[in-house]
C-alpha cells in the first residue's frame, strides 16, 4: 500500500485520501452491519429481516491519512411497490456518486442456482460503474473454511472486482485488511467534515430507525414492511429534563393497527420500552416517547408520504 502514495509537496507527508465508498448488495448482506463496524458505533438499524434499510445513510470514517464517506443503502432486489421502486433507486444512485464501490454479498448464499442469479444481478447493477468494485464476502463466521477458496474462484468469474475480501462485519474479522483495500483505491483528495462527526443523519431520523427496527424485531410476515415511523416532535429542554419525542407508527391497514397496538396495548407497550433505551444511549438523555398508531391506506405507493420518509 505505502508504495502506491504519494507525497503531499505542502506538509512533506504522504498525500491524503478522501472519497466516497458506496455499500451496495443484496437485501440481509450485512451492510448496515458494516458500517456500524467502521464507525465503530450503531447509526443503521440492523435486523434479521430483509429491506429493513430503506434510505441512503451516510457515515464518515475518518483515519490516519484519509476520510471515507461511506454509504449504506437499501438492499438491491426486484421492486414491486412504489416505496420498493424508491428504495433500489436510492442505492443504485449511490453507484454514480461513488469513487469505490463496495458489493458486499452473504457468504453462506452458495448454492449455483443462486450464485447464477447473483451474476446476472451484477451484470446490471455493475454494468454502468466505471469505479473499481471491491467484492467482500460476509458472514465467513458462518462459513466452513474449506469452502471459501473455491466461493471466492466463483465470484471472480463474476466480475473483475478490483479486489476480493472475505470478511466477518459481525465479528470484524477481516475487516483491517478490507480498510486497507478501500483506503488504497481512494483518490487523493480533501477532509471533506470534521474528524469528529459520524454521520450526517439527524437525531429524529435515527430516532425513526430506532422505532422501526423494534417493529421489524417484533412482528412478522407483511406488517413490518407496511409500516413506517414519523416522528410529530421531537422537543429538548434545558436543566436536564428529557427530551420528549412524540412519534406516529403509519400501517396500511386496520387489521395491522390492531396487531401494532396488541392486546391491551402489550405490542407498542414493547416497541416503546425496547425503543427508548436505544434513543436514549443514542442522544445520551433521558427520553420520554409517546407513540401513535396511524391507518393510511396505500402509504407505500403515496409519494407524499415517501417524501416525509425522505425517499
Ligand atoms: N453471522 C453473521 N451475521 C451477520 C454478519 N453481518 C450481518 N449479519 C446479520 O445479518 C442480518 C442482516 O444484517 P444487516 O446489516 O441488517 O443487513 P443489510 O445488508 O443492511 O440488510 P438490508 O438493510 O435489509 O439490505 C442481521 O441479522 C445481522 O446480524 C456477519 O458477519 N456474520
Ligand atoms: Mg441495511
Amino acid at each position: 500500500m505505502t508504495e502506491s502514495l504519494t507525497m503531499d509537496q505542502s506538509s512533506g507527508s504522504a498525500a491524503y485520501r478522501s472519497g466516497v465508498v458506496a455499500i451496495i448488495g443484496p437485501p440481509n448482506a450485512g451492510k448496515s452491519t458494516l458500517l456500524n463496524h467502521f464507525l465503530g458505533q450503531k447509526i443503521a438499524i440492523v435486523t434479521p429481516k430483509p429491506q429493513t434499510t430503506r434510505n441512503r445513510i451516510l457515515g464518515i470514517l475518518t483515519g490516519e491519512g484519509y476520510q471515507i464517506i461511506l454509504l449504506d443503502t437499501p438492499g438491491l432486489h426486484k421492486p414491486r411497490e412504489l416505496l420498493n421502486r424508491e428504495m433500489v433507486r436510492i442505492a443504485l444512485d449511490t453507484l454514480a456518486e461513488a469513487d469505490v464501490v463496495l458489493f458486499l454479498a452473504d457468504a453462506t448464499v452458495r448454492t449455483p442456482e443462486r450464485l447464477e442469479k447473483l451474476g446476472r444481478e451484477f451484470a446490471v447493477y455493475l454494468q454502468r460503474v466505471s469505479c473499481p468494485v471491491i467484492l467482500a464476502l460476509n458472514k465467513i463466521d458462518q462459513l466452513d473454511k474449506a469452502l471459501l477458496l473455491p466461493l471466492l474462484d466463483r465470484y471472480r468469474s463474476l466480475h473483475p472486482f478490483a479486489a476480493m475480501v472475505p470478511v466477518s462485519a459481525l465479528q470484524g474479522e477481516g475487516t483491517g485488511l478490507l480498510l486497507e483495500e478501500l483506503v488504497r483505491l481512494l483518490p487523493e483528495g480533501p477532509r471533506y467534515y470534521p474528524d469528529d462527526i459520524p454521520t450526517d443523519a439527524t437525531e429524529r431520523f435515527i430516532a425513526a430507525e430506532i422505532i422501526r427496527e423494534k417493529v421489524f424485531l417484533l412482528t412478522r410476515d407483511e406488517v413490518p414492511y407496511s409500516t413506517a415511523v414519523l416522528i410529530d416532535s421531537f422537543q429538548e429542554s434545558a436543566g436536564g429534563r428529557p427530551v420528549v419525542i412524540h412519534a406516529t407508527i403509519l400501517v396500511e391497514q386496520p387489521s395491522q393497527k390492531g396487531i401494532i397496538i396488541g392486546q391491551q396495548g402489550r405490542m407498542l407497550g414493547q416497541i416503546r420500552k425496547k425503543a427508548m433505551p436505544d434513543i436514549e444511549e443514542m442522544l445520551d438523555r433521558k427520553v420520554t416517547l409517546r407513540l401513535w398508531v396511524k391507518v393510511k391506506k396505500n402509504w407505500t405507493s403515496n409519494e407524499q408520504v415517501l417524501r416525509d420518509l425522505g425517499l
